[in-house]
This record gives structure tokens, sequence and C-alpha cells, in this order.
């Protein structure tokens, strides 16, 4: 019943499984896993799709030669397993070249290399089928703000997605870019901290209708911002392209925890959400396994993400059932007629002219403690 099928949707990214379990404090504590060998433990859990930096696939050393080779084995491995590649993305913060940020940095030519960098990993992400590529703003940031004014990062990140835009459309890659926004981490602040930003900037670009946003339940969630309002602002812009799904408590390091497991109550809305509208993107689940696992571990971790959002999703549809809750939900929308219309000079000198009874408005109860704890019996499992 909660089995993963390709209809589901559900994706990782090479660095989820494949992570090792490094941290600022201690060494890796599991074996690298080849490119091929993370389609075949997906495969064997049971996901739809695989997602990569170019340097999760291609190490950044690669020759031409290496990397024509690593692709078509990766590419029969795919086939071999009915994986997708939905995704693809560039990794533009390991590589101390990028310490200062890539497409902000103070530097023309480390800025020329980012994006140079970008068109390569969109060749790479295009030759696999990947149609919708992810940017990550990782160390577009500043730990002291004397090295530049943040409008004029603002600017060259502007200028680097126009440019990366022309070149999907003059290589018919048919991309749509998905902007992934987070409040700090790997440095002291990052520019863009929420998915709203990101909202905000792409109505300043030359496409905005490439570019979308890929909100990451960790990222709002570090900055104690309710993740599934930034997901509801993202979609009803028509901007939700991807999704990074796993988990997080407030306030915290970046964890990536296995999904719904710090936070199930906020991860059933946010399921009950993306089933509710219906939206149709790569459930991905930018995650990985506890540094305690090895990789049966990470297996458990794979499969607990699926389930957990199955599980969920099935939650969702026993609350839309539940009479209970329906006969709350239509007594709470008794009152909710037509508020004021759209404007005229009528419709304004009749609204001026109206009474309200402000203590009848304010004086009934409105049964959102009864609707709350059915939900909770929803999740508890007792309903
Ligand atoms: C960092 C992230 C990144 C991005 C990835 C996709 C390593 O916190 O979430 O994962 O999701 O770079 O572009
Ligand atoms: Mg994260
Ligand atoms: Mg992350
Ligand atoms: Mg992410």
């Amino acid at each position: 019943k909660y089995t993963p099928r390709p209809e589901h949707r559900f994706s990782f990214g090479l660095w989820t499984v494949g992570n090792r379990g490094r941290d600022p404090f201690g060494a890796e504590v599991r074996p690298t896993l080849s490119p091929v060998e993370i389609v075949r433990l997906l495969a064997e859990v049971g996901a739809w799709g695989v997602n990569f930096h170019d340097n999760d696939l291609v190490p950044i050393d690669a020759t031409p030669q290496e990397r024509d080779r690593i692709v078509r084995e990766f590419r029969q491995a795919c086939e071999d397993h009915g994986i997708v590649v939905p995704m693809a993305t560039v990794n533009l913060f390991f590589d101390p070249v990028f310490r200062d940020g890539a497409f902000t940095s103070n530097d023309a030519r480390v800025r020329a290399y980012a994006l140079q960098k970008t068109m390569r990993a969109m060749d790479l992400g295009a030759e696999l089928g990947a149609k919708i590529f992810v940017l990550w703003g990782g160390r577009e940031g500043t730990e002291t703000d004397g090295c530049r004014r943040p409008d004029e990062a603002i600017k060259r990140l502007r200028d680097a997605v126009n440019f990366l835009c022309e070149y999907s459309l003059d290589q018919g890659y048919d991309y749509k870019f998905a902007l992934e926004a987070k409040p700090n981490e790997p440095r002291a602040d990052i520019y863009f901290p929420t998915t709203g930003a990101y909202l905000a900037f792409i109505e300043t670009l030359d496409h905005p209708e490439m570019v979308g946003v890929n909100p990451e339940v960790a990222h709002e969630t570090m900055a104690g911002l309710n993740f599934m309002h930034a997901v509801a602002q993202a979609w009803e812009a028509g901007k939700l392209f991807h999704i990074d799904l796993n988990d997080q408590l407030p306030g915290r390091y970046d964890q990536d925890f296995r999904f719904g497991s710090a936070n199930p109550k906020a991860a059933f809305w946010l399921v009950k959400f993306l089933e509710d509208v219906g939206y149709a993107g790569p459930r991905h689940f930018d995650a990985h396994a506890y540094r305690t696992e090895d990789y049966e571990g990470v297996k458990d971790f794979a499969r607990g993400c699926m389930r957990t959002y199955l599980i969920l999703k099935e939650k969702a549809e026993r609350w839309n059932a539940d009479p209970e809750i329906q006969a709350l939900l239509a007594e709470i929308k008794e009152t909710d007629g037509e508020a004021f219309g759209k404007f005229s000079k009528e419709t304004a000198s009749a609204l001026l002219a109206r009474q309200f009874d402000r203590a009848a408005l304010a004086s009934k109860g409105l049964k959102y403690e009864r609707l709350d704890q059915l939900t909770m019996e929803i999740l508890l499992g007792v309903r």
C-alpha cells in the first residue's frame, strides 16, 4: 500500500543516498558509492528519478574522454534500472575558487568561470534528459558586509541567470530553472535567504517565465518560517518548478533529515497541500541518512522518506473525506460570502456606508481547537 511507484515521482540526488556522513567535526563514515552503484540502490528501494550536481557524476578534473565514459555508463545504468533524470544542478560551492561566491564574486574571472561551469553542467544534464535545472546560491553571501554592496550582488546574479536562460534557449534545452533559497550555512548570511526573496527577483529577469523556485523544507525551517506557506506562495505564482523534501528542527544548522522525521505535522500539511493542488513535479528528497548508518541504513532512510510521504498522502485523503472535519469546514465557511467585490465608485461607497457589528463578529468560537484535535487524531492513527 505504501510502495513507491513511478507515478509518485520520487527522486533523490546522487549526493543524498551517496552522502558519506562527513560533517565539520568528523570524517566520512561510509565508503564511496559510484554513481552507477547509487542508481542500483535507488532502483532497489523503488525510486523513480536521480538528480546530480555536475561533479557528483563527473569529477571536476575529468578529461573529456573520462567524462564521456562516465556519462555512457551512468546512462546505461539508468536505462537498465528504469531510473530517469528529471533535474540537474551545478556545484558552485565546493571548490576553493568559490570561497567568496560564484556569480556574485568580486572577481570577474570567478564569475566567468562559474558561468562556464554552469553551461557545461546544463550540457551534461540535457544529455541525460533533465528538464529542470536547479540553482542553489551556495556561497553567494558574506561573512563581512564590507566585501561588497548586496545590491551589486543582486545585479550580478541577474546578469548570470539572464545569460543562462539565453543559453538554454539557444541550445534548445527547454530547461526550467528553479532557484533554491537558504538563509545561512555554509556562509554567515546568504543573499536571497527565502523563497519569497527569489519570487520577487524572478520578476526582474529577462525571461521570468523560464525561472521558478526549488523550496527546501530545511532551509525555510532553519529560519523559523512556515515552509508550506512559502510553497503555497510559489505555487500560487505558478513558480513551484521543483521541491526539496527533508526535515529540520528550527534554528539549527541544515540537518537534511529523513522526510517527516522531525515535524510530522508540518510534513502532513505540506503533503496535503501538494496533493490537494495537484503538484505534478518531482518529489525530490534532498536529505541524507544519519551518520550512524551503513548502506543498509541508507536504504532504510530512503525507503522511509517515500513511505512517510505516502502515509501522509493517505492521511490527507482521510482528512479530506472525514465527515466531522468537513462539517466543521462548512461551518467555518458559512459566513464567508463575497466580502467586497471589484472596485467601483458604487461598491466603494456601499462599503463605506455599511454597518458592522464587531462584537457579534468577534463572539463566535471558530472551533479550530476541535479541527486541530481531529487532525492530530488522524495523524496519531486513532481516527
Ligand atoms: C544545500 C542544498 C543543496 C541543493 C543542491 C541543489 C546540496 O543545503 O540544499 O544540496 O539542494 O545544491 O542545487
Ligand atoms: Mg538542507
Ligand atoms: Mg540542503
Ligand atoms: Mg536542497
